[in-house]
């Protein structure tokens, strides 16, 4: 026996699934590949009750390791059934040299609560159909409830019933040696004399009928029987408690082989010797089994049991082999019967080339089922003298033959309908030929036809006397058309003598119509010559019309393009000019609304100014008034004076006149001289004060005029200024003012100029006020007068009257006294300033008008170039 552990799996072999047995597909492969290693085996089942120990049993005495088949665990419900080890172990056998190869199976699941007794009989029966070596385990001794137990034979006998008796006989013969493991055996084997008994002898003893006739003792004999019956070999081994600890029993497999009992170990010891004694290869009558046979068995007895029969043993040999061999037979044939069909389905195949692809198809076949045979008979499956070997090679024979005859008949009949339906071709063909021309094109197609019917493969004779049948066809539509085509020609022949006749009919008419057609070719000749020559004429003059106009053109594309250089420098420069403008204009456009914001701000002024002068006017308008009632009084008083003078003169006449009057007369003669004189004074006086009124009223007058000279100036200065920004004319004002001051400060030392002197101050003060407006709006770096003194200068203007104006009060601030004054230097620096703004102004709109007649120029160029293109 070998030593040692294998890690192996272990593969269920038949399964149970809804009662069902399944034959697992892995197990067979690994079983068929058993072949390589041996020939023959045996095969060892354990049975028994759930959780007895068989699992471990294998494992300790089979094996010989604590790991290998599930020990304390059940597998899944669903794969309850057979476990088989995936490999095949050697026993050392004592009856043998050799040792003995064996496939170890294990069982699961029989007395589960869960399953019915159906398929506890199911598993019991098929390991005892499989095995060779049968070990029934179960714990305690061979009393009536073990016994009970292994009834199971006896729902075994009830299917038995139904096999006539010589299955029975062989289903025995077939039946496994049996061992009975007693486990936990705790009793002394020893007989009623008190002898020490083998195990054997305790079973033996324990299967002998009970003495009775009850009922009960005749069920639990039928028992004993059918256990006797059934095992013809059979032996029992006792084992004791592995250990007596509780505890380790629950996992036995952890514990080495020296940590059992030493009894156990001895009784383990010895059921390994009595297995490799007892051991043996499964057979059948006589003959092992080999793998192969092995699953053939497993597959029928699995099928028959699932259909709820009882395995035929004595036939079931001869049922597989025949099987198998049918199996291989109609594989065959189906082979070589595909293989002719498609050879078939090809054109052009002939009877020789069938025969030959029959043999040919035919070999291997042949060879498959040869080899079959040969196998089955190796394997004891087949009789070589057997009547199936012989039927079989009979039946592979015949029916191939069949298939061949078959064959044979389906190419002749494809030939023949190949060379009909080639025939029916031609004749279709024929049929269609109407035209005598096309009677060569027959001939082509005949000669496709023969070449088709040599090459269709079919009998020689076939193919002659098909083409025969075609030429025949062929020389009757010969002849038929020969007849047709000699009646067509004859009367074509007639027809050919009428047309005759027509024709010379045709000619004389043709004649005619010909000389009448010279005539008119003559004259259309003439006419074409002559249009010819005006032709010539015409395209000569066009020609030239041509020329003219191609140099006529080619010069206006000269100047064209020319000018369109020209145009292009022209657009450059206007385009550099333009920019140029451009920037022009944007520096324009700022400088405008500086002018702008300097006009708005001289307009302010003047509003301003406008103002005070009104008011000013309105002062001088009442001061003349004034002058003149106080004029208006004056004469009235000289009036009076002249009119008292009179008076007076006549009174002194009077005297004269009367002495006696005269004393009193030279008094008031004195007194009216001296009234005289005094009047005279006072007249001469008033005359003077008339006068130096006159001459007041008059200046005063002048002075309004200058006024209103001044404003008007200003006025036509400021609206210029307004229009067109004209510095230069403001400069014009400014001098005129400058040359107005001028002259009343050159009367400033007159007396009678005193007066002038406040007009002056306020013509001073008017362009002092637009002056320091004007600076202080636009000259930031001018010193400005700190406004204390405009406001005390403002002061002395308003209070100044004509009469008490104080001239030294103007000189303080009157900045014409001398010229050099920063502030009369200003104010000319003011005025070139503006004149220069002004000049500068004047350049700019000079700008913008010469771009606006730059952009007219473009525009009309634009205009030009748009014409031209159109053109
Ligand atoms: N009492 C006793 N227990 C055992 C013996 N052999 C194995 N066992 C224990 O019984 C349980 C079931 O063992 P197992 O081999 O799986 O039983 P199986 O169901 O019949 O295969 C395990 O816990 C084992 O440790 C034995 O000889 N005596
Ligand atoms: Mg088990």
């Amino acid at each position: 026996m070998n030593k040692g552990p294998r890690a192996m799996k272990i593969s269920v072999i038949i399964s149970i699934i809804s009662s069902e047995l399944k034959l697992e597909q892995e197990a067979i492969e690994i079983i068929q590949s058993f072949t390589d290693k041996c020939k023959n085996f045996a095969v060892v089942v354990v049975v028994g009750k759930y959780r007895t120990g068989k699992s471990y049993l294998i494992n300790q005495v089979l094996l010989q390791q604590n790991q290998g088949f599930n020990v304390g665990s059940t597998v899944n419900a669903c794969t309850k059934g057979l476990w088989m080890w995936s490999d095949i172990i050697y026993f050392e056998s004592g009856r043998s040299k050799e040792p003995i190869p064996a496939i170890l199976i294990d069982t699961e699941g029989i007395g589960s609560l869960e399953e019915e007794q159906n398929h506890d009989v199911k598993i019991f029966l098929l390991a005892m159909l499989m095995s060779s070596y049968f070990i029934y385990n179960s714990v305690g001794t061979i009393d009536d409830m073990a016994l009970q137990n292994l009834g199971l034979i006896v729902n075994l006998t009830k299917m038995l019933q139904k096999t006539d008796e010589s299955t029975q006989k062989d289903l025995f013969e077939t039946f496994p040696s049996f061992l009975w493991i007693l486990r936990d055996f705790t009793l002394r084997l020893e007989d009623e004399f008190g002898n020490k008994i083998t195990p054997k002898d305790y079973l033996e003893n324990a299967l002998k009928p009970l003495k009775g006739f009850s009922e009960t003792i005749e069920n639990k004999n039928k028992i004993r029987r059918h256990i006797t019956q059934f095992f013809q070999e059979r032996d029992c081994m006792t084992l004791v408690r592995p250990t007596q600890d509780e505890k380790d029993l629950q996992h036995l497999s952890s514990l080495k082989f020296t940590e059992l009992r030493t009894e156990f170990q001895e009784q383990l010891t010895a059921l390994r010797k009595k297995f490799s004694y007892k051991i043996s290869l499964k057979q059948y009558k006589g003959k092992p089994t080999t793998p192969f046979s092995f699953v053939e068995m497993c597959k029928h007895f699995v099928n028959t049991i699932n259909e709820g029969n009882m395995p035929v043993i004595e036939t079931q040999w001869q049922m597989i082999c025949k099987q198998e061999l049918n199996r291989t037979l109609i594989g065959g044939l189906k082979i070589y019967k595909d293989s002719i069909d498609e050879l078939l389905q090809q054109n052009g195949v002939s009877q020789e080339q069938l025969e030959k692809s029959h043999h040919i198809v035919l070999q291997p076949i042949y060879l498959q089922f040869v080899r079959k045979v040969k196998y089955y008979l190796e394997n004891n499956c087949l009789d070589k003298e057997s009547e199936e070997f012989s039927t079989a090679k009979k039946m592979i024979k015949q029916q191939i033959q069949e298939l061949y005859v078959d064959a044979q008949q389906r190419l002749n009949k494809k030939h023949e309908e190949q060379l009909e339906e080639i025939k029916i071709q031609f004749l279709n063909k024929l049929n269609e030929q109407q035209q005598q021309e096309n009677i060569w094109e027959l001939v082509v197609e005949l000669n496709q036809k023969q070449t088709m019917i040599w090459n269709s493969g079919a009998n020689q004779n076939l193919q002659i006397d098909y083409i025969q049948q075609i030429q025949q066809n062929v020389m009757n539509k010969i002849q038929y058309e020969f007849k047709k085509l000699s009646l067509q020609l004859k009367q074509q022949c007639d027809n050919g003598n009428q047309i005759q006749e027509d024709i010379k009919e045709q000619k004389q008419r043709y004649k005619k119509q010909e000389a009448d057609l010279y005539e008119k070719i003559t004259q259309m000749e003439k006419d074409k010559n002559q249009l010819r020559v005006e032709l010539e004429s015409e395209k000569n003059k066009n020609l030239r019309q041509q020329q003219q106009i191609l140099q006529s053109q080619t010069t206006v594309d000269n100047k064209v393009s020319e000018y369109m250089n020209k145009l292009k420098q022209i657009e450059r420069s206007y385009n550099d000019q333009l920019n140029e403008k451009d920037v022009l204009i944007q520096n324009s456009e700022l400088k405008q609304k500086q002018y702008q914001n300097e006009l708005d701000k001289v307009k302010a002024l003047q509003k301003q100014q406008d103002n005070l002068n009104q008011q000013e006017i309105a002062n001088l308008r009442r001061e003349i008034e004034r002058l003149k009632d106080e004029i208006s009084d004056k004469s009235e008083t000289i009036t009076k004076l002249k009119q008292s003078l009179a008076e007076t003169e006549n009174v002194s006449q009077y005297s004269s006149l009367q002495p006696s009057r005269r004393i009193k007369n030279q008094d008031e003669h004195n007194t009216s001289t001296f009234n005289k004189d005094l009047y005279e004074y006072q007249i001469s006086t008033l005359q003077a004060q008339l006068d130096e009124q006159k001459k007041l009223t008059q200046n005063l007058f002048d002075a309004f005029n200058s006024q209103n000279n001044l404003q008007r100036s200003i006025y036509d200065n400021m609206s210029q200024s307004q229009n067109m920004m004209n510095n230069n004319k403001l400069y014009q004002f400014l001098n005129v003012i400058h040359q107005l001051i001028g002259q009343f400060v050159g009367k400033t030392d007159e007396r009678e100029g005193k007066d002038f002197k406040s007009l002056i101050q306020k013509l001073f003060n008017l362009f002092e006020d637009n002056d320091n407006s004007f600076i202080n709006n636009n000259l930031t770096d001018r010193p400005k007068l700190k406004n204390s003194e405009s406001q005390r200068i403002e002061k002395t203007m308003s209070s100044e009257s004509p009469k008490n104006s104080n001239l030294s009060n103007c000189q303080n601030i009157n900045p014409f006294r001398s010229p050099d004054q920063p502030k009369y230097q200003n104010t000319k620096m003011t005025i070139m300033q503006m004149f220069m703004q002004h000049k500068n102004k004047e350049k700019d709109q000079e700008k913008l008008r010469k771009s606006a007649q730059l952009e007219n120029v473009l525009k009309n160029r634009n205009n030009m170039h748009v014409q031209r293109k159109m053109c």
